[in-house]
Parts: C-alpha cells; structure tokens; sequence
C-alpha cells in the first residue's frame, strides 16, 4: 500500500557482520533511539505487552495515548500525574544500549543521537549532550500552564512520585491575566470562573505531548546539518510510530544504509539490515565484532 515506505534495499547487506562493517565503515551515524533502549532498566515502554499502553487500556482508559495529549492534559492534568512516575527518571542508571552510544562516540562515529525518550538517560554514560538531541524534550525542565515560568524539572518529581498534580509556585501567577487564561479555565470545566482565574497555573514537564510542536532543535539540527551529514542510521528500540521522528527513516537519501535494531519488525519501513532481539545484547554482539569493549554490569552475565 501507499502509505507503507519502500525503499531500494542494498543487497549486498544482511548478517550482524554486515552491520558490524558498516559501522566500522561510517563517520557520521545517526542513532535513531526509542523506549526500547531503557526497558531493560525497568522503564516500561508505550507499545510492547508489558508498556504503558497495555496497563493503560486495562485500567479502562479507552485511548491510552490521552494521558500524554495536550488537550486532555489541559482539561484533567491528574490523569498524566497518576502515570508520569513510570517514565520518570531514574537515578545515574543507564543501559548497555545508552552505553553503545558513548563507545559509538568515543570512536568518532556518532553523528547524533535523536532520542524519543524523556528519561534522560543517555547523558548518564557521559555522552555529551552536544550528541543527543531530545526530540520529545525531557523531565529537565518544567513551565506553568499559566504564567509560563520555568522552573527546574526537578522541583516536580515529589509530585509526580506521588501522583499529585503539581501547581505553580510563582507568587504571582493566576493573579496576572495571560492570554492563555480563558482557554483554560473553559477547559478545565471549572463551574467558578473567577475562582479558576486566581488559582495558579499547573506545572507541566517540558515533555512533548501530541498536539504539541517540537523542540526547534530537532528540525534545525536535521535539515540544517544532519541530513547531507549521515553515511550510516541506526534505528534501535522504537516502533517507529510517532511522527515527525519517525520520518528521519524515510528522509534521508536511499544511498544511506539503514539497520534496525528491534525487539519486533517494523512493518512501514524496509531496512537493510533488521537485527531481532534485546537491544543491549545485539549491541553487545556487534561491539564484539567491532572488537570493542562494551563494559557494563548488566552484560557480565554473557562473557
Ligand atoms: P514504543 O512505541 O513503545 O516502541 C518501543 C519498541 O521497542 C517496541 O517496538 C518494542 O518491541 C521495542 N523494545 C522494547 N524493549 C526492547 C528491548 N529491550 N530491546 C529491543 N527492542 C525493545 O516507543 P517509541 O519510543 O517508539 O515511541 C515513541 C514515544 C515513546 C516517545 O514519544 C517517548 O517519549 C515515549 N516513551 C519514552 C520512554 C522513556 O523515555 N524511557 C518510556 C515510554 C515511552
């Protein structure tokens, strides 16, 4: 059908070995990540049996993808505070996937890591943040509803571990009218207008929700630059759903060798090399192919 993509595959690439040698080949990659890199560390994913959107849909929530939807966020903000703790950050963890990046780098291979993920692991391996562009944003930083002040995301987390909404804790807000006043206190079906206007806003991480538009940074970076910059993509632990992420794939010249590194297939996009299985070990596999050292405790147990 249309609207499933279909490249000229390049032929001539199959096995782990083939990867192997692309990577060894490139100086510009771009590693494409999603949920898949963290589930390893307990951070559920959306699509997979166990993630968000399977535990949503049994506690009746007929559109799981609502509790992260701007629009449902404006008219009932609890319902993402209830779940936001699952994809909070955790701690210094990473996983031996967040750790293939750094050693992808530490060889001057890595171009850019886009990530969909909010958990802000990738920085932990002490990757620089100059490599990874958040395309969903993060948990770092949060902005009120209503005065649009901007605090250190930080400040929520007692909130969200509690599954309490978190409020603006600006002196002022609620009490300066803002453009964005009206809309909300319509949408959130406050029966007492006035009492809706001096109550401070509500606090939202500068996570991208649907409906929402990117960070900059993702456009600008990838157009601008990336594009005629990337001699090899690896796409690892993401269904590759979301948009316009997911467009990455399909943007980029077909010269460009693309590995997809995944637990299922992708079935809208034809990659030349599709690796099955648990991320952090196909990364493991590859960096022994490599001959590189991908130390990390979680991998003791295949050595
Ligand atoms: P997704 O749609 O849930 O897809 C994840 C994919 O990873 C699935 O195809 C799984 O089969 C696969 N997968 C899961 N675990 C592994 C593993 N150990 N090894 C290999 N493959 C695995 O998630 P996407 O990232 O594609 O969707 C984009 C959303 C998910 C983004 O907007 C994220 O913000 C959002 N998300 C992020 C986190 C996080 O930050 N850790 C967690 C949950 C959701």
């Amino acid at each position: 059908s249309d609207i499933f993509h279909r490249r000229q595959k390049l032929q001539q690439y199959n096995t782990p070995e083939d990867a192997a040698e692309l990577i060894n080949n490139a100086r510009n990659i771009i590693v494409l990540t999603g949920a898949g890199v963290s589930t390893s560390l307990g951070i559920p994913d959306f699509r997979s049996d166990t993630g968000i959107y399977t535990k949503l849909a049994q506690l009746g929530l007929s559109e799981p993808q609502d509790v992260f939807d701007l629009s449902t966020f404006l008219i009932d903000p609890s319902i993402f505070y209830t779940f936001a703790k699952d994809v909070l950050p955790t701690t210094e963890s990473f996983s031996p996937t967040h750790l293939f990046l750094k050693v992808l780098d530490d060889h001057h291979k890595l171009l850019t890591n886009y990530t969909q993920n909010i958990d802000n692991l990738e920085v932990n391996t002490g990757l620089s943040r100059e490599k990874i562009v958040q395309c969903h944003g993060s948990f770092a930083t949060a902005t009120c509803m209503k005065c649009k002040k901007k605090v250190p995301g930080a400040q929520l987390y007692d909130y969200i571990r509690k599954g309490e909404v978190a409020y603006c804790k600006n002196p002022d807000c609620g009490t300066t009218p803002v453009g964005s006043k009206r809309q909300f206190s319509v949408t959130t079906g406050s029966s007492d207008e006035d009492d809706a206007e001096i109550a401070p806003g509500v606090m939202k991480p500068d996570i991208t929700f649907f409906g929402e538009k990117l960070p900059d940074e993702f456009e600008d970076r990838f157009e601008k630059r990336d594009i005629n910059m990337c001699d090899l993509l690896i796409c690892i632990g993401t269904s590759l759903k979301v948009a316009p992420v997911s467009e990455i794939v399909r943007m980029l010249p077909s010269s460009v060798p693309q590995i997809y590194i995944n637990r299922q297939p992708c079935r809208h996009y034809q990659f030349d090399i599709t690796l099955l299985g648990n991320c952090d070990d196909v990364v493991a596999h590859l960096c022994h192919l490599l001959g590189w050292e991908l130390n990390h405790p979680m991998l003791k147990s295949l050595e």
